[in-house]
């Protein structure tokens, strides 16, 4: 449930003065936030260096924490805003969070298509106001060769695909980022087949633990982390996840994703985290939790499904893993 959401600025369209009056209206927000937080009345962890380094967009409150989040260390806002995989605004992890301050994801409209009752075009706005979207805070661990667990802000994938009735011929679900090489200059660069699209079996779609996120750390979900829609499957390497999500197509043949499609020796329908199988370029056995171990300190063990095996291993049990990558 959305409580306070102050009005949908874009930092880029504030004037200086409103983004100073903004941002002492948000420091003070900050400051009741925490104080209610320490009384011990609030389900958001509020570090103090969050409660600095927020963005003005807006900020979540009062949300109850989801099933199965985990009780580690969280990754700073900083890292997990300033750190990032996002091709369409450059393929240097310290890019995306300048080129897509100016990105527009309002208004936002989705496209559903493929094996269901309710295919058309929708308005994000429009289910952001419904109550089947029950909006919670799901601290989870994500892995690729870093690591991090962050405060994730989201809703059940699950909810939101049984709007669209999907049929019985819907085995898999598709999903697509927009496509606007005006806005998302890596679109103009054939680094990938863009739009970035990727997939999930249908079951893995519905699977409680796979989640639509809208926010972060308290926050409206940042530009250069997937604003405003984008997935996460915890227990599936990073790059499925896919930002600022524009369609959605129910599908009876396995899509194929851009990752696929660029590297298919490399990249395999399911990429769930796997210790025991090595990407054909560099093992997959260990990872670094970013801001915490050092470049020169040994990396961690990456746990088999990044530790949720008790959730989801039974969707995959007779299956070789080392063939189904
Ligand atoms: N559209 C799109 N989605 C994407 C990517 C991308 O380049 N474009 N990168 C993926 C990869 S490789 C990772 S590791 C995660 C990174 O998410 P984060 O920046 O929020 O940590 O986003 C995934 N989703
Ligand atoms: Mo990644």
């Amino acid at each position: 449930m959305l409580i306070k959401k102050s009005d949908d600025i874009l930092p880029s369209e504030i004037t200086d003065k409103n983004a100073y009056l903004n941002r002492r209206q948000f420091l003070k927000e900050a400051g009741l936030y925490a104080a209610v937080a320490s009384a011990g009345g609030l389900l958001l962890p509020v570090s103090s260096e969050a409660a600095v380094t927020h963005n003005e967009n807006g900020i979540y409150k009062d949300i109850a924490t989801g099933p199965y989040t985990v009780d580690e260390k969280l990754t700073s806002y900083k890292d997990v805003t300033s750190y990032n995989n996002f091709y369409e605004f450059g393929t240097q992890k310290g890019a995306p969070r300048f080129r897509a301050a100016e990105f527009k994801t309002r208004p936002w409209k989705i496209t559903v298509e493929g094996e269901c009752e309710k295919p058309g075009m929708y308005d994000l706005e429009d289910f952001l106001k419904t109550d089947w979207m029950e909006e919670r805070i799901y601290r989870f661990r994500c892995v690729e060769a870093w690591s991090m667990v962050v405060p994730w802000i989201g809703f059940e994938l699950n909810k939101m695909l049984k709007q669209f009735q999907p049929n019985s011929k819907a085995k898999y679900v598709e999903f697509e980022t927009l496509y606007d090489p005006k806005q998302m200059p890596g679109q103009e660069r054939a680094i990938l087949d863009w739009p970035y699209t990727e997939g999930l079996r249908i079951d893995e779609a519905m699977h409680p633990l796979t989640i639509m996120v809208v926010g972060l750390y308290g926050d409206i979900l940042p530009n250069q982390n997937g604003a405003p829609l984008r997935l996460m499957v915890p227990w599936k390497y990073g790059f499925k996840s896919i930002k600022s999500i524009a369609k959605i197509r129910f599908t009876e043949k396995a899509p194929v994703s851009s990752w696929m499609k660029s590297a298919p020796s490399e990249y395999g329908f399911y990429s769930n985290v796997n210790p025991n199988v090595a990407h054909p370029r560099w093992s997959q056995a260990r990872e670094r939790r970013l801001g915490e171990d050092g470049f020169f300190s040994r990396k961690r063990k990456t746990l088999m499904f990044n530790g949720y095996g008790e959730q989801v291993a039974s969707l995959y049990s007779g299956m070789d893993l080392s063939k189904h990558f």
